[in-house]
């Protein structure tokens, strides 16, 4: 006779350092874009929970803005967000890009010495490589850094080999009833998470500095019969960028919003009426009350 499994939920915090992949593993995993991503480092700004919940089991993934070093408070502000992931999780999945390693990789696994949590390494990106026997000795010498747990190469982009990592989480998980209602999947807000669509299409469509002297804001959010009508604020640092931001005649923000506009529906799943505005706030970036405002606390 077979005993039934125990319910096994807990917390899992995703770190790494910026552009290795981390929200894309989260979302992959989600089958949801909860967490933007961009080809850019620093798009993630806020630590935000994922939840993934199976018959079996619930995984509330913590995804954190890549850890590095930083003197811009904004910086400083994201970094905290990231180590203060790992206080009280059940296991740390730390990601890494197939093929490499740099100095921001060593100094992150340094401070994951210091947890109790097992950590197990997601070696991502691997169809970038081939063939796939490159990838042994790389494996070979991460094995040799860290008494990972667990090594995981997989593609979060191509969703290969995310199941590998499931199961190596779940053996991992304790035994218990679930954190959050099985229907959620995220900790935030809806108007949370279509202000970050917008500044993700900031980040798609911007180059340069720009993207991190931007910021979000819903001022409004109203749901009618079949739509959802939304304000949003872009908010930057300077005329100049806000200039930018605007384009000629207009067009870069028509262009923002129109391919927001489309990823809100998506998510949603209703049509969306979405107006911006752009307004300068001078030096938020490295001014503590506006961050704050803003909704970076820590
Ligand atoms: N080729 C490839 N690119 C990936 C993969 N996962 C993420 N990326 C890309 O890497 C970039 C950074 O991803 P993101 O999730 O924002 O990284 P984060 O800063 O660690 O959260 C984006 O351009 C992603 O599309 C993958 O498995 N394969
Ligand atoms: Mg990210």
């Amino acid at each position: 006779m077979t005993e039934k499994a125990e319910f096994r939920s807990g917390m899992v915090a995703l770190v790494g350092r910026p552009n290795v992949g981390k929200s894309t593993l989260m979302n992959a995993v989600l089958g949801e874009k909860v967490s933007i991503v961009s080809r850019r480092p620093q798009t993630t700004r806020h630590r935000l929970l994922g939840v993934h919940t199976t018959g079996d089991h619930q995984m509330v993934f913590v995804d954190t803005p890549g850890i590095h070093q930083s003197k811009k408070k904004i910086n400083q502000y994201m970094v905290q967000a990231a180590l203060s992931a790992l206080e009280g999780v059940d296991a740390v999945v730390f990601v890494v890009e197939a093929l490499k390693w740099t100095e921001g990789d060593a100094a992150i696994l340094e401070r994951l010495g210091e947890v109790g949590t097992p950590v197990i390494a997601v070696v991502n990106k691997v169809d970038r490589v081939s063939p796939r026997e490159k990838l042994l000795p790389y494996l070979e010498e991460l094995q040799g850094r860290f008494p990972f747990a667990a090594l995981v190469p997989l593609s979060a982009e191509k969703g290969d080999n995310l199941d590998s990592l499931l199961g190596e989480l779940e053996v991992r998980l304790p035994e218990g009833p679930p954190l959050f209602p099985e229907d959620q999947i995220t900790d935030r807000s809806l108007r949370f998470l279509c202000a970050e669509l917008i500044r993700e299409q900031v980040f798609h469509q911007l180059g340069e500095e720009v993207p991190y002297a931007t910021e979000v804001q819903v001022e409004h959010f109203q749901e009618e019969e079949g739509l959802v009508r939304i304000n949003a604020n872009i908010l930057v640092e300077r005329e100049g960028q806000k200039a930018i931001v605007l384009g000629r005649q207009g067009r870069r923000i028509k262009a923002i919003g129109t391919q927001a506009r489309l990823a809100i529906e998506h998510l949603l799943e209703a049509r969306v009426h979405l107006e911006l505005f752009v307004r300068v706030r001078e030096g938020w970036t490295g001014d503590d009350r506006a961050l704050r405002e803003l909704g970076y606390e820590g």
